[in-house]
């Protein structure tokens, strides 16, 4: 039995919209994983000052994995695509995060589920409501007409 899960994407380093599709292809190839919908993808500027612009995108898997195999294959595919891990938040050729695993909540070391920026991030909520129906709610109990209504549209292209 599979469970959908949303996954954000993000780049920007060495073609950033390069790195998104070849994510999302390994994303599909990924064992027990199918990738059921993607977003637009989006530009915006670094929330750290001085890096380069990043590529952004939210893609719909639907998977058997469990969630910290998820991750170990997030982890494989973003060291595949020659990502070197400097310091926390430094630019990157790709970076995959789990923002929502069912109507799961997780708080492990590894993993916290519902991702715990993604609801002050308009770059994930956007392409995000572009791929769910307008009533849908957080496995908190947030919902996100009311996380995008807290959050601007503005400093976001869409590519
Ligand atoms: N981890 C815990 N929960 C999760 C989860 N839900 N999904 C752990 C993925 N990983 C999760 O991640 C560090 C550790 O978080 C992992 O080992 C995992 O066990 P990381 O990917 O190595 O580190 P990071 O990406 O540098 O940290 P983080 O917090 O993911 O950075 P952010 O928040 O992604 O910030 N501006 C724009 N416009 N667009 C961006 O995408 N991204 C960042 C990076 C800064 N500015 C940006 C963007
Ligand atoms: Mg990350």
């Amino acid at each position: 039995m599979s469970v959908r899960v949303y996954i954000g994407l993000g780049s920007n380093l060495a073609e950033p919209a390069e790195q998104l599709r070849s994510a999302l292809d390994a994303l599909d190839k990924a064992e027990g994983t199918r990738l059921a919908a993607v977003s637009g993808f989006y530009a915006s500027d670094s929330l750290l000052p001085g890096q380069p612009r990043y590529t952004n995108a939210v893609a719909a898997l639907d998977t058997t994995l469990e969630p910290l195999q998820l991750l170990d294959a997030l982890q494989a595919i973003e060291n595949d695509q020659g990502r070197v891990r400097q310091e926390r938040w430094g630019p990157r050729t790709l970076d995959l995060d789990v923002l929502l695993f069912g109507q799961q909540l997780l708080d492990s070391p590894r993993l916290t589920v519902p991702h715990y920026h993604m609801h002050a991030r308009p770059f994930v909520l956007y392409p995000l409501a572009e791929l769910v129906p307008a009533d849908f709610v957080l496995a908190d109990g947030r919902s996100l007409a009311q996380l995008l209504a807290a959050c601007p549209f503005s400093g976001l292209e869409r590519l």
